[in-house]
């Protein structure tokens, strides 16, 4: 199964205030951060380049593990901006690539403005950072492009996804795997995730 439903206590907790139109922007991206981690953390735990490495802690020479052949951690801006961090904080040994897209209503495409990746991309494994997919156009055009560029596998980590954009992504990308919160059944006819949480780029940066 490429969806992975991260069913958690303190994750209902945290969507519970990420759904609230009342939550204070401070207090919601301090929350996107805090799943961010969990996600992240879900979608390393088959990771398998960990390198031995001798150390010494106060009492002993011992063995330990290292994260090596990092992933690329990818942000679409601008609401994936708000995960970068987080992400980052938990490997920090990744490099990040950004890219700017977006879903335009009147020619009825998605737009890229912007594509920026570290050097060495052929190959590695990407962790693909927006909280939100609705009608996955956005993701979508992020993986072909990715791919285009000749990356290894891609893990998407996203807070909520609609059940059709899910769909729609496995349609196209059935190797992809997204780690996400919660599948929302319902999308609006302007787009948004319903119930979801509103737009996350203006929750999140007002
Ligand atoms: C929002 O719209 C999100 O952060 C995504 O980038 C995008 C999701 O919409 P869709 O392309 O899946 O319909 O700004």
């Amino acid at each position: 199964n490429q969806v992975k439903v991260i069913d958690h206590p303190l994750l209902r907790h945290k969507l519970g205030y990420l759904r609230d139109k009342d939550t204070y922007s401070h207090e919601f991206r301090e929350i996107v951060k805090e799943v961010s981690k969990i996600l992240v953390y879900e979608a390393m735990r088959d990771w398998k380049h960990l390198e031995p490495i001798a150390i010494e802690t106060p009492i002993a020479k011992t063995m330990a593990e290292r994260i090596v052949k990092p992933p690329i951690v990818v942000s679409i801006m601008r609401a994936g901006n708000g995960m970068l961090d987080a992400v980052l904080s938990m490997i920090p040994r990744a490099s990040t690539g950004f890219i700017g897209i977006y879903r335009d209503k009147f020619i009825h495409n998605t737009v890229e403005y912007y594509f920026k990746m570290p050097q060495d991309v052929q190959n590695k494994e990407i962790i693909l950072c927006d909280p939100l997919i609705a009608t996955a156009d956005t993701i979508v055009a992020a993986i072909d492009r990715l791919k285009n560029y000749g990356v290894g596998k891609i893990k998407v980590i996203s807070i909520l996804a609609s059940k059709t954009g899910l769909e729609r992504i496995l349609h196209f990308h059935p190797d992809v795997e997204i780690y996400t919160v919660n599948i929302e059944e319902q999308i609006n006819e302007l787009g948004y995730l319903v119930p979801g949480l509103g737009d996350a780029g203006d929750r999140l940066f007002q």
